[in-house]
Formats: structure tokens, C-alpha cells, sequence
């Protein structure tokens, strides 16, 4: 039988596009127009279809490759008898499907608007066509949720950069079936979860306004806290470190660095070896959640995500093995992971894989916030500005030079009496550093 090539097809000005998802295995039996990978740039992600019927006999792509047109992806072993014809050329091109874009939701309507669901379910339900035909899922997915005549506004996507996968809608459609909300929604039209929208609002009614469109990077952080903010339980637990003596020491460490010409260490180094002494201490702090709510997943690794505030927005890169790392390792680690995320050179693999997340804002001020956590973390630590504050010792009030921590959890992963142990625990380890080495 035949072996055909399959390569990339004409994609346009797309060159060096990143493959987010491999459809495929060796050994699938496939049809034509089977989707074969998904691939993104950073406007629009499309899938590239099978070109002919067949067997996969090698797979010569994994997610995360680069590719272009013409790059090869697999080879295919033909069917006797093809449900479309290969073409006479070895090389076979196949014509790729847009899936969505990062940019603009609104090129969207270019896609086709989906027939009328006819399901019973959906008979019940208000069906937000435009939103639909908005949301980042792939043809494949929207094929599914037509099928089963579920609205995709309504479904929260946990695939890459939020994309809605044949498992959200899965999962939307047991929440349906379990919670009732078909009812709510049937009798809202609002929002997912029943909320209700936003109104739309003239605002130059009332004095001189500009529209500006938020970036890439604003929209999928605001998205992406959004659903945190929704699916997660926040509980924000305070409590204040007395940095006194950690203070001495790094000023001691900066006279030595200033010498070499060395990055200066900032308090958050240090914070980070508390962290990932506390989730040693405390390792239900150290789990995920999986969306079933049955499993807790259990890492017996500390990479700590640092949240960077760029020009573009927030971004949030992880730095691995934080447990082996040297308080100057993780100096330098922090000088180059901040450096990469102002310069735009963060790669996908530098913000996947955390633990933890710290989001430091004590360069600048404030005295506590509530920060979002960063899921499928379960916790994350927020820090605000030392400031010297009258303690009391058991004689006397003397100066003190007090960090105050903001630490949200998720409260279904982990009872307040463990936030407060938390926060104890760190606090502890940052007024006695000696106790990190222990
Ligand atoms: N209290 C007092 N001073 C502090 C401090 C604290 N908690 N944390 C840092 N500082 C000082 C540093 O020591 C440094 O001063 P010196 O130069 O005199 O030593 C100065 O503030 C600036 O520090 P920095 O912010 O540049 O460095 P960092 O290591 O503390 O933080 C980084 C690095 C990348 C986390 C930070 O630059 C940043 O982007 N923070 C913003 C994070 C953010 O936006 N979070 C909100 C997310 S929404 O939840």
C-alpha cells in the first residue's frame, strides 16, 4: 500500500507557527478532513485536516514544534480503496480550518454560523449565537456542542490559553445535569453561571471619552482570572513577618554583590525558600485539584510562579527547583525571568509547570491585598511593603521592620486553620532565616 506524505499546507503569511495540539496517533485509522494538528500564531489558531483515508505509520511533529508551509507531519498509509482520492504528487497538502484567534474574538464571524441545535436540551436553553460563534474552541469541539446543543459562551475553557475542549463541554454538561442550572439559564439569558451581563453603556454621554482596545496579553490574564475568580473559593488569610533581622542580612549580602557587580538580592528570594519551606511543612499547599473535585494531585516538586508586571500586563514565568536554588542562583533566576517577560521573549514553557505563585508588590507599596489565585494552583502569596511598626517584646515596644503577607488559598483544597499555620509558618521562617537552613 502506499505511503503518502503529509505536510503543512499553504497557511498564508503564517511562517515558524507553534502546533498547540497533535489529534493523532500512530496507528489511527483516519478519514479525509480528519483534523490532523491545531496549530497557532499569535492572531488565529486553524486545524489542519487529513487529505486522505488512511493509517498513521509515523508521526514526525509533537506539540510545541514549529512549523511552516510544506514542513512535514506525518506519513500515512492509504486505504484500498480512499473515500478521497490522494493526489498523484506524493507530497500531500490537505486545506487548514481557522479555529480562532488570540487577537480579535471578533474575526470569529468570519467562521460559519452554526445550524440550529436541535436537542431537547437545547430546546430549554436561550442560545447566544454571536457569543458562539466567539468563543475559542476548535471545528471539532463546536461540532460537539452543536451536536449536543450546547452553547459554548457558556462553557469555561481549560485548555491552552483557555480554549474550550471536548472535556469542558463534557464537563459543562454534567454541571447542567447535576446543578439544575438548566432551569437558571432557560430563565435568565444571562451570562454563564446565570450571572447577569454587564450593560452596555454610552459613556460619552457624560464628557469626552476614547475607546482603547485592551492587548493580547490583558485579555487572556483578564479571561484567565476571571474563571479562577469564578471556580475557585477564595478565602485571603493576613498576617505580618518581622523581617528585622532578614533586612541586616541582605543589606550585608548587597555590599559583597555591589563589589562583583552583581544583581542586588530583594526580600522575595528569601520569601521563596520560605515558600517552599511551608509547602514542604504544609504539602496540601503543594496540590492541584482535578476539575472532577474527587482527586487532589499530590507534586513532590517546588517550581514557584513570580508574578511580572511588564508594560504589556501581567504574566506570571515559573522558576523551577526552587528547593535546590542558592539565595544567588534565585537572585539571578528572577533577574532573567523578569528581564525575558518585559522583553516579550517568555517562551510557553517558562509560564507552565507551577506550584505556588508569590505576586510581590512590595517595590511599590500598600499595606495587604486579595490576590487571585493562580489555578490549578491552590494557593498563591501576595507581599506588600516592610515597614518599621512599634512591636511590642513582653517589655517594650521597639522598631521593627514588619512584611506584611496576604496568602489566598482555596478553600476547598484547605481549611482556614491551615491558612492561618501557613502564614505562621512563614512568618516564623522569615524572622529567623537560620530556620530556612534547618
Ligand atoms: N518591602 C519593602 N521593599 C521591598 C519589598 C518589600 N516587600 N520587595 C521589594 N522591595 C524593594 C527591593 O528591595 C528593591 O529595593 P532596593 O533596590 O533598595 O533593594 C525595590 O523594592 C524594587 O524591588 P523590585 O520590585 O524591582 O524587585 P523584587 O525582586 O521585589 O520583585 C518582581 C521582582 C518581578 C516581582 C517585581 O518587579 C514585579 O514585577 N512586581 C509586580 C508584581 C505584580 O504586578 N503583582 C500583582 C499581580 S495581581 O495579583
Amino acid at each position: 500500500m502506499a505511503i503518502q506524505e503529509v505536510r503543512v499546507p499553504d497557511i498564508g503569511d503564517f511562517k515558524e507557527v507553534e502546533i498547540i495540539e497533535v489529534l493523532v496517533k500512530v496507528g489511527d485509522s483516519i478519514q479525509a478532513e480528519d483534523s490532523l494538528i491545531t496549530v497557532e500564531s499569535d492572531k488565529a489558531s486553524m486545524e489542519i485536516p487529513a487529505p486522505l483515508a488512511g493509517t498513521i505509520k509515523e508521526l514526525r511533529v509533537q506539540q510545541g514544534d514549529r512549523v511552516s508551509k510544506g514542513s512535514l507531519i506525518l506519513t500515512v498509509e492509504a486505504n484500498a480503496h480512499p473515500d478521497k482520492k490522494p493526489p498523484v504528487n506524493a507530497h500531500t497538502s490537505p486545506s487548514p480550518t481557522p479555529t480562532g484567534t488570540l487577537l480579535d474574538p471578533f474575526d470569529l464571524r468570519a467562521n460559519k454560523a452554526p445550524p440550529t441545535p436541535k436537542t431537547s436540551h437545547q430546546a430549554k436553553t436561550v442560545f447566544d449565537h454571536d457569543a458562539f460563534k466567539k468563543a475559542y474552541a476548535t471545528p471539532s469541539v463546536r461540532k460537539f456542542a452543536r451536536e449536543l446543543g450546547v452553547d459554548l459562551s457558556r462553557v469555561a475553557g481549560t485548555g491552552r490559553k483557555q480554549r474550550i475542549t471536548q472535556e469542558d463541554v463534557k464537563g459543562y454538561i454534567k454541571d447542567v445535569m447535576g446543578l439544575g442550572l438548566q432551569a437558571k439559564t432557560s430563565a435568565h439569558a444571562n451570562s454563564s453561571l446565570g450571572i447577569p451581563r454587564m450593560p452596555d453603556i454610552d459613556f460619552s454621554q457624560w464628557g469626552e471619552v476614547e475607546t482603547v482596545r485592551l492587548n493580547r496579553i490583558n485579555k487572556l490574564t483578564g479571561e484567565f482570572l476571571h474563571r479562577n475568580w469564578l471556580n475557585v473559593p477564595h478565602v485571603t488569610q493576613f498576617d505580618q513577618a518581622d523581617i528585622t533581622d532578614l533586612e541586616a542580612f541582605r543589606q550585608e549580602l548587597n555590599l559583597d554583590q555591589e563589589k562583583i557587580k552583581a544583581p542586588k538580592i530583594t526580600p522575595l528570594v528569601f520569601i521563596m525558600k520560605a515558600v517552599v519551606a511551608g509547602l514542604k511543612a504544609y504539602p496540601r499547599f503543594n496540590t492541584s485539584l482535578e476539575p472532577s473535585g474527587e482527586t487532589l494531585i499530590q507534586k513532590k516538586y517546588y517550581h514557584i510562579g513570580i508574578a511580572v508586571d511588564t508594560p504589556d500586563g501581567l504574566v506570571v514565568p515559573i522558576i523551577r527547583d526552587v528547593d535546590k536554588k542558592s539565595l544567588l542562583q534565585l537572585t539571578d533566576d528572577l533577574k532573567e525571568i523578569s528581564a525575558k517577560a518585559r522583553e516579550r521573549r517568555l517562551k510557553p514553557a517558562d509560564l507552565q509547570g507551577g506550584c505556588f505563585s508569590i505576586s510581590s508588590l512590595g517595590g511599590i507599596g500598600g499595606t495587604k491585598f486579595t490576590p487571585i489565585i493562580n489555578a490549578p494552583d491552590v494557593a498563591i502569596l501576595g507581599i506588600s511593603k516592610a515597614a518599621m511598626q512599634p512591636i511590642w517584646n513582653g517589655q517594650e515596644f521597639a522598631p521593627r521592620l514588619m512584611l506584611p503577607l496576604s496568602l489566598s488559598y482555596d478553600h476547598r483544597v484547605i481549611d482556614g486553620a491551615d491558612g492561618a499555620r501557613f502564614t505562621t509558618f512563614l512568618a516564623k521562617m522569615l524572622s529567623d532565616i537560620r530556620r530556612l537552613l534547618v
